[in-house]
């Protein structure tokens, strides 16, 4: 559908894309032959050739047709699903793409292609596949059986390959395929987009030359996302010369959202997900001006009374004084926190009515869109609206106009100390142009790479949970605390397909949550239940693999798709450190067995939930568990009596419930994923227990303190983008004082 051009966003264009050299080309084939067994394409038997497609008798064909379109209520013609079936991902150059900008950046890319040499070759592949022939002379169908054994394989290194691949394949399928906007619906364009207004940022820009180049100012902060924002805000406000700087680049409201692969490359870190050292989670993390502020899906939660307490009896009075419920006030009232022009979407009001029909408790949740309604599922891409007063849209503008100045493109590399080796006396980083012609997509050689030196009074280190440690373990501070501690609030993920027109991707992400499982511990461990966004990627990268007519029978059934995620309060933790070599964050992080029994819970509330609310389809993304499909048409769903438990009315889901206990969420095989880094840096009474001191002072060191989510003294359990910016308005002024 073309659109008038004031009516789309104006495009980002990538880069060239990266190097493939990593593998050689028929290593590259061997990937391809097997991502065509993942998701292939599908056909007539007497009609196609099985190299190129999973092939069926007609009847099976037959039945596949139907089965994919009785689903749907407004079901596209048998011409074009039998088209989309045909459609082979492999031949698609964008899909090709999407694979090569993914594998590029996986740490494991050295071992994938010492693998798929092996399979190029007949012994590694009778070895690993059992058949004489490599991959790619074997049918589709013998591809999709080989994925299949592996995904079962006692070897972990096998069913490891096997993950890797699925989510390969899902993530770049859902990132490329015509078909979801053809079929489904989806645009990367929300209804009746218009662009807001945005923000006239100035930034500082520095001319080329050999030198480093110094600047000076009153306060330096690194990172312009929830903890920087309100910070910058606070001290340029109280008339302090402040600079910030972020790694990342602004995009204005015109540019937003972007389609899928603009917006993982340049909202995100590392291409959209960081994964934990042994791939058991995925983590995403904003990268862009305006960090995870950027990116967030405006869910505005008060940190909660057992929390403040937990913190508060760790030596931390602050938080249950009522100093800090005024900086949750002002918070709260900056942003415009409020539920007054909520519309719920169907994934919001199944949420509520399945809990209200089961007798749990759930509501609607506050949004930061000064009570207009905001009805957009796509803000993961950015907000073109400007209606979300984040730190871009909000607390870095009124920062701006009280004389705050900012640098994008500015990565910090390392805190500069005085001559004591204690105390902080700016920062020094790489800064990178933009090219002559604004645009961050071409290569460096057309663009400025100078080191800048800022010099300040106070240095405020506000990179986010996972690049702040690394930035004060690579500028030598010592405290062994820093990195430790990381809580990612996990979750598992519930999908589930209605019968009726769903269009996921619109709507307010998470309008609505169910709190009736957040303190199974009696210590305040447990989960949230809440939606989860529908943006393609969001959910098919992260979906389980069941052969692969499912798979493509799944795309095609997006418009009637919901995922909800039960997030867990997680009481272990990890570690994050700097890479040797890149010097970029990696995270050591597994959910622990107890956590995880928690995140299982909740799974099973959101089954239910699905159940009561006449789901035709439950899927929990575990690997190794069949969907629930009721045999009945539904019948026993709708006989299903306000207040009893499914479990105990339905043997047949019973008996499904046991068997997803028996399969459980043991990582690295079931899908983990995070949006809530926090705690990497965590406040503390003593130095002995934690990174800095009650007023975010890094303990041991002068001028130096740390303002974002990896200060919490352990995890939020509520979405923590408020309690950020809280904490920070409670440092933020602190340092202000000192200043005085
Ligand atoms: C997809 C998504 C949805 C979310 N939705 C919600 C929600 O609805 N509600 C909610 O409460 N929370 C939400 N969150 C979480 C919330 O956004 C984060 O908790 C919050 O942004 C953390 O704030 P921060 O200041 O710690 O870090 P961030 O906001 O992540 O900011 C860190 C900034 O520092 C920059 N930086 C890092 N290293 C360097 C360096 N070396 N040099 C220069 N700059 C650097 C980064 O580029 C980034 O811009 C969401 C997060 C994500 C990813
Ligand atoms: C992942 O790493 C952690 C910590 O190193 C370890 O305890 C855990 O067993 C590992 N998990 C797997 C599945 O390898
Ligand atoms: C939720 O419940 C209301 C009241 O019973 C009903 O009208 C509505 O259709 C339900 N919505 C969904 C999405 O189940
Ligand atoms: C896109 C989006 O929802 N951004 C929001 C993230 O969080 C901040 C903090 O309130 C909001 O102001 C942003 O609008």
């Amino acid at each position: 559908m073309d659109l008038p051009a004031e009516h789309t966003p104006v495009a980002t264009p990538m880069p060239d894309p990266p190097s493939g050299d990593f593998m050689t080309v028929e290593q590259w084939e061997t990937i391809f032959a097997l991502l065509d067994g993942v998701i292939p394409a599908i056909a007539e038997a007497s009609m196609f050739s099985e190299k190129a497609h999973l092939t069926l008798s007609t009847s099976e064909y037959e039945k596949l047709l139907e089965r994919g379109t009785k689903s749907l209520l407004e079901a596209p013609s048998r011409d074009s699903v039998k088209e989309f079936l045909r459609y082979r991902p492999s031949d698609d150059e964008a899909f090709r793409l999407d694979v090569l900008n993914t594998l590029a950046i996986t740490p494991q890319r050295k071992q994938l292609a010492k693998i798929m040499n092996l399979l190029g070759t007949h012994y590694g592949s009778l070895l690993l596949t059992g058949y004489w022939s490599p991959v790619t002379q074997q049918p589709v169908k013998n591809r999709e059986a080989i994925i299949k054994s592996w995904s079962q394989s006692r070897l972990p290194s096998l069913r490891m390959l096997a993950k890797a691949l699925v989510t390969t394949a899902h993530k770049a399928h859902a990132m490329s395929s015509p078909y979801f906007g053809s079929l489904s619906g989806y645009t990367d364009v929300p209804v009746n987009w218009k662009a807001g207004d945005g923000y006239d940022y100035k930034f500082i820009h520095v001319g080329s030359g050999d030198g480093v180049h110094e600047i000076s100012t009153d306060v330096v902060i690194v990172g312009s996302g929830c903890g920087g924002g309100v910070s910058a805000k606070n001290l340029a406000e109280a008339g302090h010369k402040v600079i910030v700087v972020d790694k990342g680049y602004y995009f204005p409201p015109s540019q937003l959202p972007m389609p899928q692969s603009a917006g993982a490359k340049y909202l995100y870190d590392h291409g959209g997900v960081t994964m934990t050292d042994n791939t058991s989670a995925g983590i995403a993390s904003g990268g862009a001006w305006g960090g995870g502020g950027t990116v967030n899906w405006s869910v505005c939660f008060r940190l909660q009374d057992f929390v403040r307490e937990e913190w508060a009896a760790k030596g931390l009075p602050l938080f249950k004084s009522s100093e800090f419920d005024d900086c949750q006030d002002r918070v709260w009232d900056f942003i415009g926190a409020s539920k007054s022009g909520i519309r719920h979407n169907h994934r919001n009001q199944v949420l509520l009515n399945g809990s209200s029909k089961l007798g749990w408790k759930a509501d609607a949740v506050e949004q930061n869109t000064a009570s207009k309604e905001h009805y957009c599922g796509q803000c993961h891409l950015g907000c073109g609206s400007a209606e979300k007063r984040g730190p871009a849209v909000a607390w870095l503008p009124a920062a701006g106009e009280a004389g705050a100045e900012f640098m994008e493109g500015f990565e910090a590399k390392r805190i500069i100390f005085a001559s004591d080796g204690v105390t902080a006396i700016g920062v020094e980083g790489l800064w990178t142009s933009r090219d002559s012609e604004g645009q961050i997509h071409t290569p460096l050689s057309s663009r400025t790479q100078r080191t800048v030196r800022i010099k300040a009074k106070k240095v405020i280190i506000s990179g986010g949970s996972l690049w702040t440690p690394t930035i004060l373990q690579k500028s030598g501070v010592k405290n062994p605390n820093v990195g430790k501690y990381l809580h990612l609030h996990p979750v598992n993920f519930v999908s589930a397909t209605f019968q009726e027109d769903v269009r996921p991707w619109e709507g307010g992400i998470i309008t609505s949550y169910c709190d009736e499982f957040e303190n199974l511990d009696r210590k305040g461990h447990g989960v949230k239940l809440e939606p989860s966004c529908m943006v393609p990627y969001a959910t098919f990268a992260m979906q389980p693999w069941y052969g692969g007519q499912d798979a493509k029978l799944l795309a095609l059934k997006y418009r009637h798709l919901n995922t909800w995620v039960a997030l867990t309060r997680d009481r272990d933790s990890g570690r994050v450190y700097a890479d040797p070599k890149t010097g970029e964050p990696r995270v050591d992080y597994t959910t622990s067995d107890f956590d995880r029994d928690h995140t299982l819970e909740g799974v099973q509330a959101l089954a239910k939930i699905c159940y009561v609310t006449g789901a035709t389809e439950i899927r929990p993304h575990l690997g190794g568990l069949e969907p629930f499909v009721p045999d009945d048409g539904g019948e026993r769903q709708r006989q299903h009596v306000a207040g009893k438990d499914p479990e105990f009315t339905d043997p047949k889901f019973a008996a499904w419930l046991k068997q997803l206990r028996k399969v459980d969420n043991k990582p690295p095989f079931s899908i983990f994923v995070s949006a809530h880094q926090m705690g990497s840096c965590r406040m503390s009474s003593s130095p002995s227990s934690g990174a800095v001191d009650p007023n975010g002072k890094v303990w041991g060191h002068e001028n130096l303190y740390v303002a974002d989510a990896s200060v919490f003294p352990s995890a939020s359990g509520v979405n923590p983008m408020v309690t950020v910016m809280s904490i920070a308005d409670w440092i933020s002024r602190g340092i202000s004082r000192e200043l005085k």
